[in-house]
């Protein structure tokens, strides 16, 4: 429940609102009355209670999704299905500041190609950061497939930390797989190209474009890709696809496949049949094997060219040192997953009914007997498919990707065509079950399913289609995804999410327990960088620094007001405003948003964020506070001044405004000092337990106590200003001291509260 204070000569903790029941006979229903009304089922009954979520209760597993077309990311509660966050990765989100302050202004200018700046992101397939073969919950990747990009999310406060391009691709889909070590995220091209960002025309598409895949060096300590320390492999123009990391056995490989081997270029404005013809007229593909710990050793002993600065292994190179070997795989394949024990490979087919599982070992003893049954035309062994075979297995029309159970040898594929998702066994080669969806699912998500310890539990659809699914909103559906419960031998369909954000692609999904974020910044942290923003100042040294043509601000924001309140400038000048907010508390956030600008920060407690406004124009500019962060909250509010030219600068910037007397001093006072005996109740009891146990109330004792010494000095200004018989300035000080006690109030009350629901013991 809400608090709230109202002003007065003590502190009223107005506790009642809201605590009123909704009257009538809808409160008198029966369970029974509910199922008869909403006409459900006991199955539905069971649904519903497997979802639902008590108010303050907690998911089990965190699922990160990809936004599609919005450049964005989704974070989602499983199995309450509740949407938590959406991060801004290769567009601006305004709520969060993100592409409006100066700090991630940079982030997202890292992900310009050519000079220009991209205002989406085709986003498709998150991973999270493993170590040995687990996810570690420390950071996330998402790719890019219409810029070819890959973006580096913390996972302490989920935000973009980075953003690389890719210099050499004109276009990807196989990203951001990372390897079970989290050495490199790999990053494979779709649309052949020549390589470099350059042109070539298409009838010389066979020996000028290519394909390829890049290994980003991540640099887990720094949270950072390191381009310098980053490789591509030149690749045949196959139009690569999905890719993924070797574990346990295939540790140092990986497994990518491509879905038109035949090099077919369309042209059906000229009367050719479309690519779609032509890239699916053979009966096979090809499943790249490639061999990256060895392909690291040739790039660390220099075996590479330079393109755009880039260090590419040449398909030359590639042949002469063995590291990549092909196998055909069933008709225009899609998704190449590896089994949690790092044994198969398994490979779907959207022209086919048959999931592919190739077995490493059977790879491995080709290779090694160098068992080639001949090479393509760019010189890569081509091994022999069924002596790479463990099984196929007949699953139904469509077959795309592949995730895992925590159960042995079970496996779960999407069925596109189908609309249906096949359980099997991929030891034994036989179906076990299969669910219908809606509609045409396209990937599929089981808790850590990628993993080499799949969790189980839960399988999540996402669905290319919704159709009649949800009230109708227009032509643009949403996206749907579904919630299915795989912890029986059969599925059971659980729950519908709609999602407006954009088509879901992937999602993966970690044990909310993993997860270890942040409640608040170190103070004075640049939230983009994880560094201390060297534009921090503590409370009470906020200034204005003015040079010719440059005003720049170094502020602080708390409840409920900025310091400073008013900034002078002069028509033509740079403002740059730097603010930190200084709460610890949880959640107290504000906002920095300057009327007829493009300025809209948000400020988590500790955060720095910068905003820079060329003050093309003279006027008044009010800013103020975007989140409804206290009672006076409407109040955090002040003037940016721009002086048209030839005006001068009023040495007086604000009105007096009202006049105070000594009897409005008085009342004041006795206020603060009655404010004063509830403050010291609260600090009594939290006091006498063993209040010191509890993190949370630690941190919130800390921020009450912040609180109190600002109180303090507006307590000694107030009386300063009372002995020169100053009322208003006295008057005025003595209302700043009892802000500053709410706000402590406040806190208190909150550590309060946290012991009593915690069962803190008394200790005297
Ligand atoms: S792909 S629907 Cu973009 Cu991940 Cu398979
Ligand atoms: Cu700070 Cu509203």
């Amino acid at each position: 429940m809400r608090r709230s204070f109202t002003k007065g000569s003590a502190l009223i903790i107005a506790l009642g609102l809201g605590l009123g029941v909704a009257g009538g006979a809808l409160a008198d229903e029966s369970l029974q009355d509910v199922m008869k009304r909403r006409n459900l089922s006991d199955q539905d009954m069971l649904a519903a209670a497997k979802t639902f979520t008590p108010t303050g209760g907690r998911d089990e597993f965190i699922a990160f999704s990809s936004g599609g077309q919005s450049g964005q990311m989704m974070v989602y509660g499983i199995p309450s299905m509740r949407i938590l966050k959406f991060i801004g990765v290769f567009t601006p989100e305004p709520w969060q500041g993100y592409g409006f302050d100066d700090e991630s202004k940079k982030v997202l200018k890292e992900g310009a190609l050519n000079g220009e700046d991209f205002t989406y992101g085709d986003t498709h397939h998150p991973n999270i950061s493993k170590t040995n073969g687990d996810y570690d919950g420390e950071w996330l990747f998402i790719n890019d497939k219409a810029h070819p990009r890959i973006a580096v999310i913390s996972l302490k406060d989920f935000e973009t930390r980075q953003i690389v391009t890719n210099p050499v691709f004109q276009n990807e889909h196989g990203g951001a797989f990372v390897t079970n070590n989290t050495e490199y995220v790999m990053e494979a091209a779709q649309l052949p190209a020549p390589l470099g960002h350059k042109y070539a025309p298409l009838d010389k598409f066979n020996d000028e474009y290519r394909g390829g895949i890049t290994y980003w060096k991540f640099n887990r300590e720094k949270g950072k890709i390191e381009p310098e320390n980053s490789f591509s492999l030149e690749l045949p123009p196959y139009s690569q696809d999905l890719v993924s990391a070797g574990k346990g056995p295939s540790e140092g490989w990986a497994f990518l496949n491509s879905f038109c081997a035949e090099r077919y270029v369309g042209g059906i404005e000229s009367g050719r049949p479309p690519f779609e013809a032509g890239c699916s007229a053979n009966d096979s593909d090809f499943l790249h094997v490639i061999d990256w710990k060895k392909a690291e050793a040739v790039y660390k002993a220099g075996k590479f060219t330079k393109i755009n600065g880039h260090a590419v292994i040449t398909l030359k190179t590639i042949a002469d040192e063995g590291l990549v070997y092909l196998i055909p795989e069933a008709k225009s394949p899609h998704g190449s997953d590896v089994t949690p024990d790092g044994k198969f490979i398994v490979v779907g087919g959207k022209l086919d009914t048959h999931a592919t599982v190739f077995d490493f070992q059977k790879i491995q003893d080709q290779i090694k007997a160098k068992k080639f049954a001949g090479k393509d035309p760019y010189g890569l062994p081509i091994l022999n498919m069924q002596d790479s075979l463990h099984t196929q297995v007949a699953l139904g029309l469509g077959p795309l990707h592949t995730q895992f159970d925590s159960k042995p040898c079970i496996a779960y594929t999407s069925l596109y065509v189908d609309s249906q998702v096949a359980k099997w066994d991929y030891c034994e080669g036989k179906v076990l079950d299969k669910i219908s969806i809606h509609y045409n699912i396209g990937h599929l998500m089981t808790m850590e399913g990628d993993t080499v310890h799949p969790k189980g539990h839960y399988l999540v659809a996402l669905n290319k289609l919704a159709i009649d699914r949800f009230n109708p909103v227009g032509p643009l559906h949403p996206q749907n995804h579904q919630l299915i419960d795989i912890s029986g031998d059969k599925m059971k369909l659980l729950y519908d999410m709609p999602v407006p954000l954009g088509e879901p692609h992937w999602a993966v999904a970690i044990a909310a327990s993993t997860l270890h974020p942040t409640v608040r910044y170190k103070y004075g942290t640049d939230s983009r960088t994880e560094e201390a923003s060297p534009y921090a100042v503590r409370p009470g040294s906020e200034h204005i620094d003015r040079t010719p043509g440059k005003v720049e601000v170094f502020g602080t924001v708390i409840r409920s007001h900025f310091t400073p309140e008013i900034v002078e400038a002069q028509e033509g000048d740079k403002i740059i405003f730097h603010w930190t907010n200084t709460e610890r508390a949880e959640d107290e956030t504000h906002g920095f948003a300057v009327s007829d600008t493009n300025v809209n920060l948000s400020l988590e407690p500790g955060k720095t964020a910068s905003a820079t406004i060329d003050a093309a124009k003279g006027g008044v500019y009010p800013y103020y506070c975007t989140e409804f962060c206290s009672a006076l909250h409407l109040e955090m509010e002040g003037y940016l001044l721009v002086r048209p030219k030839g005006q001068v600068m009023t040495t007086k910037a604000a009105s007096t405004g009202a006049t105070y007397t000594k009897a409005d001093y008085d009342k004041q006072y006795q206020g603060c000092l009655d404010t004063q005996v509830v403050i010291d109740g609260v600090v009594g009891y939290i006091t006498s337990t063993n209040y010191t146990d509890f993190q949370p109330v630690v941190d919130l004792v800390t921020d009450a106590t912040d609180q109190l010494n600002f109180a303090k000095d507006a307590r000694t200004k107030a009386e300063g200003y009372a002995t020169k018989n100053d009322w208003q300035n006295a008057m005025l000080w003595a209302n700043q001291w009892w802000q500053y006690q709410v706000k402590a109030a406040d806190i208190g009350l909150r550590a309060k509260t946290y012991l009593e629901q915690h069962g803190a013991k008394k200790i005297k």
